[in-house]
């Protein structure tokens, strides 16, 4: 079986972590889990640091504290950077909210072994979105269908952030010159998976908005994510270039 790293990035999730992580390890006990921390005003970060040091976990729980609230895209760029670094072959990304259930885990983990990207989809039959307003709904699924047109790639689910990556894809993407910082970073991440010509599965899961504390979504990123889009694709063969191993045109 391959190592498995899952990678959550916190901000104010005291209400939801130490929740979370049972159900994580109760769902798949083989797997390492690296938290990263952006010094939450809230305490999370506090309360993974008492976990680690009672040995709750057994070694397989991490935390990586940072100064201050430094954005998702960095948060996992540094995550999955400490993650190879260490050798995990199955890198995560996950939230903190239980809004990506960890019973998909084991499935996950498990279609891993045929395919280069699996992406816990929830816009492909029998997938879904539960609890969320329309107009979250709207944003969500449109910003998934916006990015699928203008990159010109056969991805459903473009902004979901459950997704289980290989290190090696990882390593041929050069994490160092992803620019793609907030929401618009999940995308970048799949975008580039398909300019490798990796091999995508979605599989369905049922999104859950989060109970307990509050979503960290603004208008602002929105905005960022629609521009953000348009300049990935007018960056096409510049992406190629600055990932590794010669990605050819076609
Ligand atoms: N480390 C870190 N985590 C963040 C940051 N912004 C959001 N998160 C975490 O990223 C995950 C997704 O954020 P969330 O607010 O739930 O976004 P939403 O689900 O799209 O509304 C959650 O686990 C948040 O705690 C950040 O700037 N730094
Ligand atoms: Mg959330």
């Amino acid at each position: 079986m391959k190592s498995v790293l899952i990678v959550i990035p916190t901000y104010n999730e005291k209400d939801n972590i130490t929740e979370l992580l049972s159900e994580v390890f109760k769902s798949v006990p083989q797997v390492n889990v690296l938290i990263v921390d952006d010094n939450s005003p809230d305490g999370t970060g506090k309360i993974v640091d008492d976990l680690v040091a009672n040995n709750t976990y057994n070694d397989r729980l991490f935390v990586m504290h940072r100064s201050g609230k430094l954005g998702l895209g960095t948060a996992y760029i540094q995550g999955f950077q400490w993650g190879m670094q260490r050798g995990y072959e199955l890198l995560f990304s996950m939230d903190a909210d239980f809004s990506h259930d960890p019973k998909y885990l084991p499935e996950m983990i498990a279609l891993a072994e045929n395919n280069d990207l699996v992406i816990g989809s929830r816009y492909v039959k029998g997938g879904g979105t539960q609890n969320w307003g329309f107009i979250r709904r709207l944003i969500s699924k449109g910003g998934s269908l916006y990015a699928r047109i203008v990159l010109l790639a056969n991805v459903h689910d473009f902004t979901g952030g459950f997704n289980c990556y290989h290190k090696n894809f990882l390593e041929r993407l050069n994490l160092d010159t992803v620019f793609s910082k907030g929401y618009c970073f999940q995308i970048e991440m799949k975008f580039r998976h398909v300019l490798m010509k990796a091999k995508i599965k979605e599989m369905p899961i049922i999104f859950c908005d989060r109970v307990n504390g509050k979503s960290k979504m603004s208008s602002n990123i929105f905005k960022e994510a629609v521009i953000n889009v348009l300049r990935l694709s007018l960056m096409r063969g510049k992406i190629k270039n600055m990932m590794k191993n010669g990605i050819s045109d076609d």
